[in-house]
C-alpha cells in the first residue's frame, strides 16, 4: 500500500502517529464514539463548507446519506487548495486530510465557525473513517485523493476539467470505531436547519437515500426568520420580529425578538454559528440591553410609576423568543464544549448595538411597546405573587421537615449515597413498586397524575401542588436559590413513569421542574429515568422481555416457528411487583438512563410547547413524540 503513496518522508511518520492517536483515543477527539460521536463526523465536514458560506464563498451545501451509511458532503465554495505546499513538500490538499488541526491553517481569513464541538478538523473525521474520499474542482481541473483509515491510498490525481469550484467529501465511518452507524435523521437535519438560519442566503439541501427523505433549508431572512420559526406554534406579540444587524469594531453583532403570549423564554446565543447553550458575553450583553431599553422606555412613557421598582431581567423576559449572533475573527470559548463564550470585548458591543436599535424600535411603535411593558408589568406582580407562596412552601417543607409525606415509602439506609428514590406515576404502580424494591435502601414516592392539569400555567403554581410539595420535603434539599445539594436525602432519583402519553408528559413535567428548581441536582448527576420494558414475549413457556420494538422484533425474530406471545406493557401497573423488580428496579439488571442538563433543556422547552397556548400543535406533538421525550439518550 505504501507503495501507492507519494513522497513519504520523516514528516508523514509523525503525521500517521498523530491519526493514530485519534483512532486510538476517539472520544477525546470528537467526544464519543456513540450517535453523538458519528454526527460529530458529519458536523465537523459540513462545518468547513459553512466557513466558505462564512466567507461568502459558497451558497449551496449538499449532503446526503447512502444507504451504506456513507455520506456525501459537496459545496460550491472555492475548493480546498491543491498544490504542494513548500514546506513539507506535500500536497496541501493531504496535508488538510492527515495532520491534524492543519485545516485552518490553510483558512482565508474572515469569520470561521468554530468547527464543531472541538474543531480537530477534517483529519480526524478522516482517521475515524473506513474510507474518505475527496473532490475539489477548482483551477479549471478536477482533482481527487483517497484515504483509508486516514492513510492515503492514491496520491492527489487529476481526474479531468471543470470549470465550476467547489469541494465533496464522501466518507464512511469505521465500523471497528463506532458502536452505531445509523444517522437519525431529525437530529442532523434540525443542525442544517439552525445553520441555514443562521447563514442568511445558504441553501442547504439535505437527502437520505436510505428512506428517500430530503428536505432543503433555505431562509432569506436569516435569524428573523429563526425567530419566527421558534415562535410558530405560539400567539405572537408583534409581527414582523424586531431585527438588528451591525458590525462594530470587526464583529457583526445580529439579534431578533418578538414576543409571544406564553411565560417561557426562549432565546438563542450563537457564536460564529455556534450554539452557545450556556450563553455567555453575548447573552450576557443581550438581556441587559433588552432590561435597560424596557426599563428606560416604561419610565419615559409613565408606564412604571415613579413608586414602582424596575423590571428585573425574568420580567422582561417572559414570553420572550430571541436570537442574538454573533461573528467574530477570534472567538475564545470558555469549555472544551464550547457551550461558552468568553470575549470581554463582546459585551458591551452586543449591548450598545441592542440598545441603540431596540429604544429606537420601542419609539417607533409606542403599540408594541404599550403591549410588552404591559407584559412586564403582568410579570413583575405575578413574580412577587409566586415569590411569597414560594416562601410558603420552602418555610412548611422546612417546618416539615421532621415530618415526611406520608405516601413516601422510606428505606432504612441513612447515608443518602447508597440511597435511591423512585419517583413513580400513579398509586397502583406505586404499590407495585413498593412492594418490588429493596427497602433496604429504595425508597418510593408515588406522585398522581394529577399535577398535569396545570394548563398554562407558570411553573410558578405548581409549586403550590400538593404532589410537588411531597416530592420537595422527601428530597429535603429546598428548592430554587435555597436549594443545598448538601442535604439531599438520595443521590439517586429516578423518575418512573408509564410508556404511554401521560407518562411522557408527567416525566417531561418532572424533568422541567428539576431544570428550573433543583438545577445542580442535575448538574451533579443525582436524576435518571429508569426504562421499563416495552414488551413481554413468551414462547416455549420461557419469557423474554424487550426494552424496544427494535429488541423485540429481533427476539421475535429469532423464536421463528414457535407460537410466540407478545404482550404490550402499556402501565407499571400491568407489571407485578417481582417483574417491576426484575425489569425496571433491580440495580442488576435495570437500565436507568442518566439525565443531562442538556436533556432537561430540551424537556424545558417540550414542556413550554405542552403548556403554550396553540392547542393544535401540541396535540400533535404528543402523538406524535410521546415516545421520544421517553427515550432520551445520553
Ligand atoms: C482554505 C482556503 C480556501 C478555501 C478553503 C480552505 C476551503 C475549505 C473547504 C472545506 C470544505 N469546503 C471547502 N471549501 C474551501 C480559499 C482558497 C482560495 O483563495 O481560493
Amino acid at each position: 500500500m505504501a507503495k501507492e503513496v507519494s513522497s513519504y518522508g520523516v514528516s508523514d511518520i509523525q503525521v500517521l502517529e498523530g491519526l493514530e492517536a485519534v483512532r486510538r483515543r476517539p472520544g477525546m477527539y470528537i467526544g464519543s464514539t456513540d450517535i453523538r460521536g458519528l454526527h460529530h463526523l458529519v458536523y465537523e465536514v459540513v462545518d468547513n463548507s459553512i466557513d466558505e458560506a462564512l466567507a461568502g464563498a459558497c451558497d449551496r451545501i449538499e449532503i446526503t446519506i447512502h444507504p451504506d451509511h456513507s455520506v456525501t458532503v459537496v459545496d460550491n465554495g472555492r475548493g480546498i487548495p491543491v498544490g504542494i505546499n513548500e514546506q513539507r513538500g506535500i500536497n496541501t490538499l493531504e496535508i488538510v486530510h492527515t495532520v491534524l488541526h492543519a485545516g485552518g491553517k490553510f483558512g482565508g481569513g474572515s469569520y470561521k465557525v468554530a468547527s464543531g464541538l472541538h474543531g480537530v478538523g477534517v483529519s480526524a473525521v478522516n482517521a475515524l473513517s473506513a474510507w474518505l474520499e475527496v473532490t475539489v474542482k477548482r483551477d479549471g481541473y478536477v482533482y481527487r485523493q483517497r484515504y483509508e483509515q486516514g492513510k492515503p491510498v492514491t496520491p492527489v490525481q487529476t481526474i479531468g476539467k471543470s470549470k465550476e469550484t467547489g469541494t465533496a467529501t464522501t466518507f464512511l465511518p469505521d465500523a471497528t470505531i463506532f458502536r452505531v452507524l445509523e444517522f437519525r435523521y431529525e437530529t442532523l437535519a434540525q443542525r442544517f436547519r439552525e445553520m441555514a438560519f443562521l447563514t442568511r442566503g445558504l441553501t442547504i439541501y439535505f437527502c437520505d437515500e436510505r428512506t428517500d427523505r430530503a428536505q432543503t433549508f433555505h431562509f432569506e431572512g436569516g435569524i428573523t426568520s429563526l425567530v419566527r420559526y421558534l415562535n410558530r406554534n405560539r400567539m405572537v406579540l408583534h409581527s414582523p420580529p424586531f431585527y438588528v444587524g451591525q458590525e462594530v469594531n470587526g464583529t457583526m453583532v445580529e439579534a431578533a425578538i418578538q414576543y409571544n403570549d406564553g411565560y417561557a423564554e426562549s432565546t438563542y446565543a450563537f457564536a460564529n454559528n455556534v450554539n452557545t447553550v450556556d450563553g455567555g458575553t453575548h447573552l450576557t450583553g443581550f438581556r441587559s440591553a433588552l432590561t435597560r431599553s424596557l426599563n428606560d422606555y416604561a419610565r419615559k412613557s409613565n408606564l412604571l410609576k415613579d413608586n414602582e421598582d424596575n423590571f428585573s431581567g425574568d420580567d422582561v423576559r417572559e414570553g420572550l423568543t430571541a436570537v442574538v449572533s454573533v461573528k467574530m475573527s477570534d472567538p475564545q470559548f470558555e469549555s472544551q464544549t464550547k457551550s461558552k463564550l468568553g470575549n470581554a470585548e463582546i459585551k458591551g458591543q452586543v449591548e450598545s448595538v441592542v440598545y441603540e436599535a431596540f429604544a429606537a424600535y420601542l419609539e417607533a411603535n409606542p403599540k408594541v411597546a404599550r403591549e410588552i411593558i404591559n407584559k412586564a408589568l403582568t410579570a413583575s406582580r405575578a413574580r412577587q405573587a409566586a415569590r411569597k407562596a414560594r416562601d410558603l412552601v420552602i418555610r412548611k417543607s422546612a417546618l416539615e421537615s421532621m415530618t415526611l409525606p406520608g405516601k413516601l415509602a422510606d428505606c432504612a439506609e441513612q447515608d443518602p449515597s447508597n440511597a435511591e428514590l423512585f419517583i413513580v406515576e400513579g398509586d397502583s404502580a406505586g404499590g407495585s413498586a413498593k412492594q418490588g424494591r429493596d427497602r433496604r435502601f429504595q425508597a418510593v414516592l408515588p406522585l398522581r397524575g394529577k399535577i398535569l392539569n396545570v394548563e398554562k400555567s407558570r411553573l410558578n403554581t405548581i409549586l403550590n401542588n400538593k404532589e410537588i410539595q411531597a416530592l420537595v420535603t422527601a428530597l429535603g434539599a429546598g428548592i430554587g436559590a435555597h436549594f443545598d445539594e448538601s442535604n439531599l436525602r438520595y443521590h439517586r432519583i429516578i423518575v418512573m413513569t408509564d410508556a404511554d402519553v401521560d407518562g411522557a408528559h408527567i416525566a417531561t413535567l418532572l424533568l422541567t421542574f428539576f431544570y428550573r428548581y433543583m438545577e445542580p441536582l442535575i448538574a451533579k448527576g443525582h436524576l435518571f429515568i429508569a426504562k421499563p420494558p416495552l414488551y413481554l414475549i413468551s414462547a416455549k413457556g420461557k419469557s423474554y422481555y424487550a426494552y424496544s420494538d427494535e429488541e423485540k422484533d429481533a427476539l421475535v425474530a429469532s423464536m421463528k416457528g414457535d407460537s410466540v406471545s407478545i404482550q404490550r406493557y402499556k402501565g407499571l401497573g400491568e407489571m407485578n411487583p417481582s417483574q417491576l423488580a426484575d425489569t425496571t428496579m433491580d440495580p442488576a439488571k435495570r437500565t436507568i438512563m442518566q439525565v443531562t442538563l442538556e436533556d432537561a433543556a430540551e424537556a424545558d422547552r417540550t414542556f413550554d410547547m405542552l403548556m403554550g397556548s396553540n392547542v393544535a400543535p401540541r396535540k400533535h406533538f404528543i402523538q406524535t413524540h410521546a415516545r421520544d421525550v421517553r427515550n432520551l439518550d445520553i
